[in-house]
């Protein structure tokens, strides 16, 4: 006889109960956004990296047309077609974009012939206007005034500070905030956020509007001397993704003097 346990009972169809499908939802969710996140967090920093490789080569190709050129070219403007925009004695703007045709360098431009960082901003490009022997041209950007300043008397007179706090138009809040006060030429990329930055590191980095180009479209860019650079921050109100960087003044000379073209 049938242990009365094993008997086959009637046959019974058996679905998914609710709180069964529930427990299933609730585990794929889990499972999905596991990996969702990490994916945009890694998209995001392949960008970063991407943007920050972008400035080393741009950085490289500034020094090696100031070799070819005795000075540092002035940034594009919106309407110079991508070709940097000198004047007589300076540049059209001291803060405006990396000026990628006159460079030679490939990527990805807007309509106004921008190059385009990794999230599609162009990238920001600011000169020293410094003009220490007074005679009215940029010692940085008009051809041969290097030399006729000579390097011991050249001032360039970029900063980069490690936080905005305390810091006036021209100088960051204390030597202990200062990373460089000598920089000849800022390049920046506003990051992820370029469009919706609320902090006010990242504001220092912007503040002034340029613009004039066949897009009719102006874009914030830097409003004084005053940069800020730091490493990343997603805590709200203190967000920072902007990458900043910039030509040495010992690294510039040293090129030059090493090539014979600086005394
Ligand atoms: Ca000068
Ligand atoms: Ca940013
Ligand atoms: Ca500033």
């Amino acid at each position: 006889m049938l242990n009365p346990a094993l008997r086959p009972g009637p046959a019974r169809e058996r679905g998914f109960s609710l709180l069964e499908l529930a427990i299933v939802l609730l585990v794929m969710g889990l499972l999905l956004g596991g990996l969702v996140m990490p994916l945009t967090a890694r998209v995001d920093q392949q960008r970063f990296d991407a943007t920050a490789r972008q400035l080393e080569e741009i950085r490289a190709a500034l020094g090696g047309w100031a070799l070819a050129h005795d000075a540092l070219p002035c940034p594009a403007t919106p309407g110079s077609s991508g070709a940097a925009a000198p004047t007589a004695s300076g540049c059209v703007a001291q803060h405006g974009f990396v000026p990628a045709v006159t460079l030679g360098l490939a990527g990805a431009r807007n309509e106004d012939q921008l190059l385009l960082d990794a999230w599609g901003n162009p990238l920001r490009y600011s000169v020293s206007r410094a003009d220490a022997d007074g005679d009215g041209n940029w010692d940085f950007v008009v051809p041969g005034e290097m030399r006729n300043v000579t390097v011991v008397a050249l001032a360039p007179d970029l900063v980069v500070c490690t936080t905005a706090a305390g810091s006036s138009p021209g100088a960051c809040a204390g030597s202990a905030t200062t990373v460089v006060a000598t920089a000849p030429a800022v390049l920046l990329s506003m990051g992820k956020d370029w469009a919706n930055f609320a902090s006010a590191d990242q504001q220092e980095n912007v503040g002034a509007m340029l613009g004039g180009g066949p897009s009719g479209r102006s874009y914030p860019v830097a409003s004084d001397i005053v940069f800020v650079a730091h490493s990343q921050v997603q805590a709200t109100g203190a967000e920072f993704d902007d990458i900043v960087t910039w030509v040495s003044p010992g690294a510039l000379y040293g090129q030059l003097v090493a090539a014979g073209r600086l005394p």
